[in-house]
């Protein structure tokens, strides 16, 4: 398991200038089709968790304790969201049933191919989209720049690090903070992730019962 630590930022005409001129190199370009789940009461969103399929593989993204525990330290580290990526099958099961708190035991039968847990914990897909990215890698270890422009219009960049397990999450947050400078990057306020736009639009019910729980 890592976590991912991320600080996402509002791309415009000048960002691939940027890019180019601090030695960012293009590693990559590729569409992301991605279905988020939950159960109709939002019992995962409202505690912040995000189930997807992505290229056949199912990821939780959850928030670290720290996150958890309102933490936020200096200012540019409150520009930063920091996630744990769960990819093991089984794991995933297991979270998520905790919060769910599926009293029938379901067998042990869940795989990539067989889906019936998700109707055995209620859950349904309320969000589907299409994302192009364009990913680029800076000579600062470890440091990628994701360019999104998701299929219902809404444009943003990431600049991310992945941090293993029992890493040095510090450490991620000043490589963030020195390729937002670099990029020179201004204001001090969050900007909103694709999931944000892409409620506010479609489910705005979903949208407004998680501001108002403070996980948007
Ligand atoms: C964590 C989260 C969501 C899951 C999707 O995360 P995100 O990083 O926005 O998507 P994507 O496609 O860039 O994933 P990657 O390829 O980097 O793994 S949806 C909403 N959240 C919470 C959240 C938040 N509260 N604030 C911000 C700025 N982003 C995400």
């Amino acid at each position: 398991m890592s976590v991912e630590v991320e600080r996402k930022f509002l791309c415009n005409a000048d960002t691939l200038k940027k890019l180019e001129e601090i030695g960012a190199v293009c590693v990559g370009q590729r569409q992301i089709h991605d279905q988020y789940f939950d159960t109709p009461e939002f019992h995962l969103t409202l505690r912040d968790m995000w189930l997807r399929k992505r290229k056949g593989c199912w990821e939780l993204k959850c928030p670290t304790a720290e996150a958890q525990s309102g933490k936020q330290g200096e200012a540019a580290a409150a520009l930063c969201t920091r996630y744990k990526e769960i990819t093991s099958l089984p794991e995933i099961h297991l979270r998520v049933k905790e919060v769910i708190k599926e009293d029938r035991e379901s067998e042990a039968g869940f795989s990539q191919e067989d889906e019936s847990w998700l109707s055995k914990l209620n859950l349904v897909c309320f969000a589907e989209f299409t994302t192009a990215r364009r990913s680029f890698t800076l000579k600062e270890e470890g440091v990628q720049v994701d360019l999104d422009q998701a299929d219902f219009g809404y444009h943003v960049g990431e600049i991310e690090v992945l941090v293993p397990e029992g890493g040095d999450e510090q450490a991620a947050l000043e490589k963030i903070r020195k390729t937002a400078e670099k990029l020179g990057l201004t204001g001090d306020q969050r900007v909103k992730g694709k999931m944000d736009v892409y409620l506010k639009r479609n489910h705005p019910e979903h949208y407004a019962k998680l501001l108002s729980e403070h996980i948007l």
